[in-house]
């Protein structure tokens, strides 16, 4: 079928011409020449348009996506990477939580690498083994992707996590001082200078009486060093920037006219602390200000800054309020009630704001609000002596898109989408001249798709680059509703795939979400993930892609005992482990240090130890560690866990515990 079908298309016979003539009615007459199509679309009881979608975002066996989604997992602390536009689920990456097909942070009884260290126990009460992923963030170099790193902070517990995209896998979580839950990020810097993490509820060292929540409760902006090699976080050469109690929400990196500004939306500019304070639930406290206020944060000033006149405060530079307001690194604009979203244009001349509780975005002009805080041009101070700007003097237009705007994303041709949660769609609206369009085409509402179903974030094709190439937008949405079968109480999310190309704004693909709740995604061409490999050179340590010192060749394997510590040197290639016969006494601390010597794509091996809570995934060229205290007696039938070859099953040993 399938060549059948290609041979009219490459005559020249595009998807447009198909649609038409499959809209034409007579399918089955009129698709002759396309090999009984027609057909094959009333068979399975497709409309003409519903083939068209197919064809659009159908993706051959054996072809691959043109662009990756890089999808939050949220509460499951995972990332997810699906192929658009097909929305297959390629990978999973495990960050904040535990995986056991890959052995991230089950290793026995040795706390994991990455995991462990990336709880800090001064701050959180216990080592953490969840987080709540929200904004993944793609490295860049000149504003564009670079395929280099990824991003992602966990709103729960006020941490980043780094995956390394030569092999997808997490290699830092950096447990941020001095903040708790995290919304403001993560969001690169336009060269990976910095990931941008910001606190949301604003937290004091250790207990402190809410009532004292507007004295001593503070928020904090943090500016994670990237370190350009390894492309991890870097404490001592980051820095904070403290902010008042207001719960600062999402933000944004300023690139082109914007570079060197980070934006930052907040809520609860009231403060309220809920029923604690005047008896009201938050909802309600926070929602009674006409204006929360958009933070407009001056970071290349501020990294000068704290180089001369910041305090360290558990391990990093933080720069206290009144010095961040004295030297000028941040001022409030007005912003309509509730905002959620803050975006940069891709242009980064224009902020787009989505007021949750207000009908339109707010645009603001970047040049505006650079000659405002260059003239002093300010409204007043709020309570805490931050400068606030006009608002009148810094928006370039409002647009009424619908109810519950959130997110905004750009498609570069001058067009901003904005999700909205209430409306259950999305709304195409125009930014201003500075982004190409004529003044009497600006600001104004251009197209409006309904989506299924309360939409949170959507995501544009590299739609938050300087790139944005206006080809394809995913819809992440909360609920899923009527739109699959019913497979218990916990039903899945939705993501929904619109082509921007056609004249009108279609869903054309969508996809069940079973794995958490995705909130945002990044979308980048896959032609950019060049730095990808398929196996490690042999005996690479994963986490510092150099030579493991415990490396062990073939031949080389061997047996290591030194009192009641044993050091197993340990190969797997298909289809055994050497040595598979282990002898250890009760009480020894064993620690296998294990080599793949296989060199091959996909030759991976697992290694599982029973009753001992041991999984590794052995992937070609890797040396990996695990100890475990040999606590129990007995016989244990050590076996590899990935399905390697015919002899598979045979991979296989004994871990013999003596009394
Ligand atoms: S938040 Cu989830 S829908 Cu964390 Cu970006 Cu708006
Ligand atoms: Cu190695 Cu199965």
């Amino acid at each position: 079928m399938a060549t059948r079908l290609r041979s009219p298309l490459v005559a020249g016979v595009g998807v447009v011409a198909l649609v038409v003539g499959l809209a034409a009615g007579a399918l089955t007459t009129r698709l002759t020449g396309l090999g009984g199509l027609g057909d094959i679309a009333a068979q399975r009881g497709l409309t003409a348009e519903e083939a068209g979608y197919a064809l659009q975002s159908f993706v051959a066996p054996g072809k691959f996506d043109d662009y990756a989604l890089v999808s939050s997992g949220g509460h499951s602390g995972q990332i997810h990477i699906l192929g658009i536009p097909s929305l297959r689920l390629i990978k999973t990456i495990p960050v904040f939580t535990p995986e056991s097909w890959s052995g991230y942070g089950i290793q026995g009884d040795r706390p994991d690498k990455v995991l462990g260290p990336g709880s800090d126990t001064r701050k959180q009460a216990t080592p953490l083994t969840w987080g709540d992923a929200h904004h993944p963030a793609l490295s860049e170099t000149n504003g564009e992707y670079d395929g280099r790193w990824v991003y992602i902070n966990d709103r729960a517990n006020g941490r980043l996590g780094m995956v390394d995209l030569r092999d997808f896998k997490v290699k830092q979580i950096l447990d941020i001082p001095n903040s708790q839950t995290s919304h403001g990020g993560a969001f690169v810097t336009p060269n990976s200078e910095y990931v941008h993490i910001s606190s949301m509820t604003p937290t004091t060292e250790g207990y402190v009486p809410l009532e004292q929540y507007k004295d001593k409760y503070r928020g904090v902006s943090t500016f994670v060093k990237i370190d350009p090699t390894s492309g991890r976080g870097d404490l001592a050469n980051s820095f904070q920037v403290e902010l008042p109690p207001y719960t600062q929400d999402l933000a944004d990196a300023g690139k082109r006219a914007s570079n060197g500004l980070v934006f930052i939306g907040s809520y609860n500019t009231e403060m309220s602390i809920g029923t604690a304070g005047d008896g009201k639930p938050l909802e309600v406290g926070a929602s009674k200000n006409d204006f929360d206020f958009l933070h407009v944060v001056d970071w290349q000033k501020a990294e000068q800054v704290a180089r001369t006149k910041s305090v360290m405060r558990n391990g990093i530079r933080y720069i206290a309020l009144d010095t961040v307001i004295a030297e000028g690194l941040l001022h409030l604009i007005p912003e309509p009630r509730s905002p959620h979203g803050a975006d940069v244009s891709p242009d980064g001349n224009y902020v787009v704001v989505g007021g949750k509780l207000d009908p339109r975005v707010t645009i603001y002009d970047v040049e505006r609000i650079k000659q405002a805080i260059a003239a002093k041009d300010f409204a007043g101070k709020d309570v805490f002596g931050v400068p606030i700007l006009k608002l009148e003097g810094v928006k370039a237009g409002e647009v009424e898109v619908g109810a519950g705007p959130l997110h905004i994303q750009f498609d570069g041709k001058g067009h901003g989408f904005v999700s909205l949660f209430l409306d259950s769609a999305i709304s195409k609206f125009t930014l201003g001249p500075k982004a190409g369009i004529a003044p009497d085409k600006a600001y104004k509402l251009v197209d409006k798709v309904s989506v299924h179903y309360n939409i949170g974030h959507l995501a544009a094709s590299e739609g938050d680059t300087v790139a944005a190439d206006g080809k394809w937008l995913v819809a992440l949405n909360k609920w899923s509703v009527d739109r699959y079968p019913v497979v218990g109480t916990l039903h899945p999310q939705n993501f929904q795939l619109i082509d921007l190309q056609a004249p009108r704004m279609k869903v054309i693909n969508e996809t069940p979400i079973g794995f958490g709740e995705p909130h945002y995604a990044q979308i980048i061409k896959m032609s950019r993930l060049t730095k990808t490999i398929e196996a490690y050179q042999t005996g690479t340590d994963p986490l510092t892609f150099q030579k493991s010192d415990k490396a062990t060749a073939k031949g080389a394997e061997r047996v290591e005992r030194s009192g009641t510590n044993v050091s197993v040197y340990m190969t797997a290639m298909r289809s055994h482990f050497t040595p598979d016969v282990i002898r250890v006494k009760r009480g020894d601390t064993v620690t296998f240090y294990i080599t793949s010597i296989e060199t091959g794509r996909d030759a991976t091996h697992g290694f599982a130890i029973p009753g001992y809570n041991v999984n590794l995934s052995l992937d070609p060229g890797e040396t990996l560690a695990v100890t475990i205290t040999a606590s129990k007696t007995g016989s244990f039938a050590l076996y590899c866990t990935e399905f390697c070859s015919a002899l598979h099953l045979e991979m296989q040993g004994w871990l013999l515990v003596e009394p």
